[in-house]
Formats: structure tokens, C-alpha cells, sequence
């Protein structure tokens, strides 16, 4: 990286990189770290599952990026790969399994339940990826094993972590926000502050800042006492 450059409005650096998230899914965690399965579905003509080797004969991508939760915290320089989404949009979406051209309202889905939206548009832009890796390490059940949204020009919440299901819908109505609606804004672009909907985000900073540490340690607690899986005593998880 280069010298620093300026944060984003309301952001503070922080060295570690935490698991984080709504407390409703500190105890939830991937069914399957290992295996991608990604459903595509919506107002298409068909829905189909998408797996690790087909999605990774797309063009491998690596890209440094910063990391910003809506919470205030940021994790600068991460080193991601994957796939870009909009390679896999052009490339796996639309021949098999053709959205109507007005599906432009996407829903993004995790193992553990959590859900995120973004217009098709803000999803094809170049930095988004479709990500396996992080620091040149598979990604760990900490930050989203095996698959997880990177779109850094968004706050957090829109990564979506363990990511099972895409659908591209012509409107909002199968949507509900994993947490409360004025915390859910339909874009969150970090650059303009988008944290929220409704309450604007110079006020949300303040308002989110406390929840932070406590947050961190939940998330942590929660990993240390993970039941363990016994599809993990070969090692690998
Ligand atoms: N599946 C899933 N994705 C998620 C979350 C989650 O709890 N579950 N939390 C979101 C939030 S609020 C943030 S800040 C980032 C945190 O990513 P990390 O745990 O890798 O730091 O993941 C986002 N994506
Ligand atoms: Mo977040």
C-alpha cells in the first residue's frame, strides 16, 4: 500500500480484522465451509446451482481493498481473490439461467440465514468479487468460508459471508432485511455515508460505536465454543 489515504467519513482504522455481524448470527455458522453451492434464482427463466468448478473457470481476480463496517470500524489493505461478479453475471447468470432484464434488485444470501440486497448495478461494478481467499489463505469460517461477497465500496453488511443463494428480482417484495429496516439502506455506499435509512449517518455513527467492542467479543466467544463438527476431524476445517 501506499501512504495512507483519508478514511471515509465517520470510519476509524483498526488493526484486527473481527468477526462481526448482527448478534442474531454470532452462533450461527456454515453448514458447508468447504463446498460451494450456489443457487441463482428469481424472476428467471430458470434456477440453478452453481458450483466451485464452474464458477472458477472464470478469470481468477486478487485485489487489495479496505474494509468498512457500518459500525465505524474499517480494516484496511485486505488482499481478496475470487471471481468478479460481473464475470459471473455475464458469464454463468445469463446463459443458464436468463433473469428478465428488470430483475435488477439482487438478494444475497448466507449459510446462516443473514440477507443483503444491492442493485444489480452497484454488483457489476469492477471491484466486486465473488471471493475464496483472503491473504492468499481459503477463507475461514471467521470471514465467510467457502464463498462470501467483497464489495468494498459498501458498507459490511452488504458482504454477505457463506454465500448460498443470489436472486435477481424484478422488485423488493421477496426481501426482508435481516435487521431492523432504518438500519438497512438499499445501497450503503461508504463514500457518501449511506449507513442507514431514514436516520442519516452522521447520527448512526454515534449511535453504533458503542456496540462495537462489545460486538467483537460476542463474535469471538461465540467461534471459541463452536460445537465441534465432526466433518472437521479430517483436519481441514
Ligand atoms: N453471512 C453473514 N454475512 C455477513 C455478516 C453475518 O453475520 N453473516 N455480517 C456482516 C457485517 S455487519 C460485517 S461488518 C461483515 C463482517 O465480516 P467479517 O466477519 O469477515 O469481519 O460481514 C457481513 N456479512
Ligand atoms: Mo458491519
Amino acid at each position: 500500500m501506499n501512504q495512507p489515504t483519508s478514511l471515509p467519513p465517520g470510519q476509524r482504522a483498526i488493526d484486527d480484522f473481527p468477526r462481526f455481524g448482527l448478534n442474531q448470527f454470532a452462533d450461527r455458522f456454515p453448514r458447508e465451509p468447504r463446498r460451494i453451492a450456489l443457487t441463482v434464482k428469481g424472476d428467471a427463466e430458470a434456477e440453478i446451482v452453481v458450483s466451485g468448478e464452474e464458477l472458477f473457470e472464470l478469470p481468477r481476480i486478487e485485489q487489495m481493498s479496505d474494509f468498512h463496517c457500518v459500525t465505524t470500524w474499517t480494516k484496511r489493505s485486505l488482499r481478496w481473490s475470487g471471481v468478479r461478479f460481473a464475470d459471473f453475471f455475464e458469464r454463468i447468470v445469463r446463459p443458464r439461467a436468463n433473469p428478465a432484464p428488470e430483475s435488477t434488485f439482487v438478494i444475497l444470501r448466507g449459510q446462516d440465514g443473514a440477507r443483503s440486497s444491492l442493485p444489480l448495478e452497484d454488483l457489476l461494478a469492477p471491484g466486486v468479487l465473488l471471493a475464496d481467499t483472503l491473504d492468499g489463505e481459503p477463507l475461514s469460517i471467521e470471514h465467510g468460508a467457502p464463498l462470501r461477497l467483497v464489495a468494498p465500496d459498501h458498507y459490511g453488511y452488504k458482504n454477505v459471508k457463506h454465500l448460498s443463494a443470489v436472486g435477481f428480482w424484478r422488485d423488493d417484495r421477496n426481501f426482508r432485511p435481516s435487521g431492523f429496516r432504518f438500519m438497512d439502506h438499499p445501497r450503503a455506499r461508504v463514500a457518501l455515508e449511506e449507513r442507514g435509512r431514514g436516520v442519516p449517518g452522521t447520527i448512526l455513527r454515534f449511535l453504533y460505536r458503542p456496540l462495537v467492542g462489545p460486538t467483537i467479543r460476542r463474535f469471538r466467544r461465540a467461534l471459541e465454543s463452536r460445537p465441534a463438527d465432526p466433518s472437521h476431524a479430517d483436519g481441514l476445517g
